[in-house]
Parts: structure tokens; C-alpha cells; sequence
């Protein structure tokens, strides 16, 4: 784990790709199996999480509210520098296993290639909400976008704000993630979220359970 604050015990697990990829529902599948096998876990999911950050929420997936995209950089920062303080760090010295639905990297692929931020912009308004923590694993789930966002509108799930924007958002933000796992190969596992739903959590299971037995560590 990468930080400029003191080290967490626990073990930071986060799960990322484009809408309707399934994140939700491989975070709680996982949460089940570890649960099952006597380990503590928490579960978050970004942006929210605390009181502060479903306030947040519900500005960001208003799509009635216009925002700049330096705006909506910061909006995902206060969000994640409360849950961060207030469950994250808190869960991780305890010994806990954190994994959440979205962390740091959606902000690189959603703000940084999605809206095309700058780089640097993006790390420091990071680092500002982190300090400098990062997951252990990132698991990302590919999916073609149009295929994630079939998936959102089978489920009844409402059309928010990021989630109504273009088609070539999302494919940015899809090839945005690739690059990033292409980078570190050694803490991204990415799963083909086109698979289905058993052999995408098999895949998931498989790596979390070499990384908790110490192998990947
Ligand atoms: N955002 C950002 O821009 N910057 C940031 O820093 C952060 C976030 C933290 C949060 O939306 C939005 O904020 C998001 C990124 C942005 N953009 N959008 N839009 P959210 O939390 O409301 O939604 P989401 O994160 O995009 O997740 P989602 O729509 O809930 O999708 P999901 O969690 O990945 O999928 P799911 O709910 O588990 O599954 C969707 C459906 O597919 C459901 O019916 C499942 O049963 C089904 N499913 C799942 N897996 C499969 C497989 N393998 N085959 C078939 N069907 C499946």
C-alpha cells in the first residue's frame, strides 16, 4: 500500500470500471465469502458513506445541477477525504478488509480522461483527500460501456448525471482504466465483466484469496 501517513493493518480492496459493470454486486458477493470465512470486512461505496458524503452524492448525481469539471473534482475529494478519515483509516488499523465500490482511480479515469483534466490537477486533489492511500488490489471490471449501461437501465436504476453523458465519455474513461492496470499490473487484476456473473466472481475470489494467503503481498 503506497501512503504518506502511517501504515493501516488492514487490507484496502477496491472495485472499479464503467456503470452497470457490476461492481456492486461483486462487492457484496465478496463480502459474503469473506464474511463466511471469518474475516472482518467493511464495505463502502464511493461517493457516500458517511453523512457528509451522501450530502455530497446527491449534489454530484443531480443532473439538473451544472458544475465545472474542476468543481465536480473537488465535490469527489470531499466526499472521499471524510470517508477516508472517518472509515476508512479507522477500519484498516483495525485489521479490517475495506472493500469499496470506487475509490482514487475513478477519479483518474472519470476526471482525468473522462473530462480530460489535467494530470498533475488530479494527483494533487488526491492527495489532499488520501493522503496518499491506495488500494492494495484494484479490481477492474472490463465492460464495453454501451453493454454497462444496458445492463443500469434493465435494472430500473435512474439516469444520473455522469451517467447521462456521452457514449465517447465513456469509452475515455473504459481506456483510461485500461491504462492505468496496464501501468501496474502487479495491484490491478482485471476481470471480463462480460462474463457471467460466476465466472466474473470466481475470477475475483481466486486473486483475493492468493493476496489474503500473503502471496501477492
Ligand atoms: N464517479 C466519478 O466520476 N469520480 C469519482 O471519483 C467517483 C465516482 C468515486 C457513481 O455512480 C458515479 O460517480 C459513477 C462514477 C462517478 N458514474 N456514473 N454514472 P453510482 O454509484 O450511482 O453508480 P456506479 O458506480 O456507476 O455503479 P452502478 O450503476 O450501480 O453499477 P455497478 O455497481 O457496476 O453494477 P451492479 O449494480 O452490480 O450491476 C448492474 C446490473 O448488472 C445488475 O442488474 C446486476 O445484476 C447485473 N450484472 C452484474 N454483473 C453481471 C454479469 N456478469 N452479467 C450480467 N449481468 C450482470
Amino acid at each position: 500500500m503506497s501512503r504518506e501517513e502511517p501504515a493501516p493493518r488492514g487490507l484496502l480492496i477496491s472495485f472499479e470500471g464503467v456503470d452497470g459493470a457490476g461492481k456492486s454486486s461483486h462487492v457484496e458477493g465478496l463480502a459474503a465469502e469473506l464474511r463466511g470465512a471469518g474475516r472482518d470486512v467493511v464495505t463502502l461505496r464511493e461517493p457516500g458513506g458517511t453523512p457528509l458524503g451522501e450530502r455530497v452524492r446527491e449534489l454530484l448525481l443531480d443532473a439538473e445541477l451544472e458544475r465545472s469539471p474542476r468543481a465536480e473534482l473537488l465535490l469527489f475529494q470531499v466526499a472521499r477525504a471524510e470517508l477516508v478519515a472517518e472509515r476508512i483509516r479507522p477500519a484498516l488499523e483495525a485489521g479490517a478488509v475495506v472493500l469499496i465500490d470506487r475509490f482514487s482511480d475513478s477519479t483518474r479515469a472519470y476526471q482525468g480522461w473522462g473530462l480530460e483534466l489535467e494530470r498533475g490537477l488530479v494527483e494533487d486533489a488526491l492527495r489532499l483527500a488520501t493522503g496518499g492511500l491506495e488500494p492494495d488490489l484494484v479490481i477492474l471490471l472490463d465492460l464495453e460501456p454501451a453493454r454497462g449501461l444496458r445492463r443500469v437501465n434493465s435494472a430500473g436504476k435512474r439516469h444520473d448525471a455522469i451517467e447521462s453523458r456521452r457514449r465517447d465519455f465513456l469509452e475515455r474513461v473504459r481506456r483510461g482504466y485500461l491504462e492505468l492496470a496496464r501501468r501496474e499490473p502487479e495491484r490491478w487484476l482485471i476481470v471480463d465483466a462480460a462474463r457471467p456473473p460466476a465466472a466474473v466472481a470466481a475470477a475475483v475470489s481466486g486473486r483475493v484469496r492468493r493476496l489474503l494467503d500473503g502471496e501477492d503481498r
